[in-house]
């Protein structure tokens, strides 16, 4: 059966690639399964219909052969642990690329999200300008830690696992303001994660979608 996700109509990122369903489209791409995309937009996604799928009304979602996932987490475990190419064979390796997908998620994006929120929508805030430096701050530390254990390496524990494909999504995040430019190990690495066919692929089509005229 054909797998099917969902994503934004139009992603306000206009086609930066910055919508989690970019991380899902580069996981598909990268085990090489073809794939559907339904597009919502944001009323569609808080729906009754929507939200029996995904109960925070957001996207992506992920269907198959009766299979129904939400969290972008769970869905490219799912993908990595049914086809080859994202997860080691040994199972202590395997086992690694997981802790790194969990520190990815659990360690190291929700600063990444405090900074980006700070960042973009509470410019307005009275508070705004004592609370930047201190979640920029909290992100450093993190850019910092991981840069210190990537070191000279292309990827965080050998081959290009699924746990490099979503440190790179998370960190990708930070591009437009900037602060991946201050850690050039992380820099690099963003862009050797870029530079993945793969990534290309599932780049392109979400921005076929988000800025057809970009696309070309
Ligand atoms: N933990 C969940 C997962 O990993 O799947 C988080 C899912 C999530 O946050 N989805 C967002 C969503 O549906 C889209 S990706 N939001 C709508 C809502 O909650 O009502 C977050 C996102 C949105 C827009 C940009 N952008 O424009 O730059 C970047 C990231």
């Amino acid at each position: 059966m054909t797998i099917t996700i969902t994503a934004f109509e139009r992603s306000p990122d206009g086609g930066k690639g910055l919508a989690r369903d970019t991380r899902v489209r580069w996981a598909l791409e990268e085990v090489e399964q073809p794939y559907a995309v339904r597009l919502l937009s944001f009323a569609a996604m808080k729906e009754p219909e929507h939200l029996a799928l995904h109960p925070f009304g957001q996207i992506p979602t992920y269907q198959e052969d009766g299979l129904a996932l939400f969290e972008t987490g769970a869905i490219v475990l799912h993908l990595a642990e049914r086809h080859a190419g994202l997860l080691p064979d040994d199972a202590h390796a395997r086992a690694r690329a997981i802790s790194w997908m969990f520190a990815a998620l659990n360690t190291v994006e929700p600063p990444i999200l405090e900074f980006v929120t700070a960042w973009l929508f509470e410019r307005d805030k009275p508070w705004h300008e004592a609370r930047l430096p201190l979640v920029k701050d909290r992100v450093r530390q993190r850019l910092d830690q991981l840069s210190v254990r990537l070191g000279g390496a292309d990827w965080l524990d050998g081959a290009f696992s699924a746990g490099d494909l979503m440190m790179v999504s998370v960190l990708l995040r930070l591009k437009p303001s900037g602060m991946l430019e201050g850690h050039p190990v992380l820099a690099a690495y963003v862009a050797r994660g870029e530079a993945r066919p793969a990534y290309k692929r599932a780049f392109a089509a979400q921005l076929a979608v988000n800025n057809p005229q970009a696309a070309g």
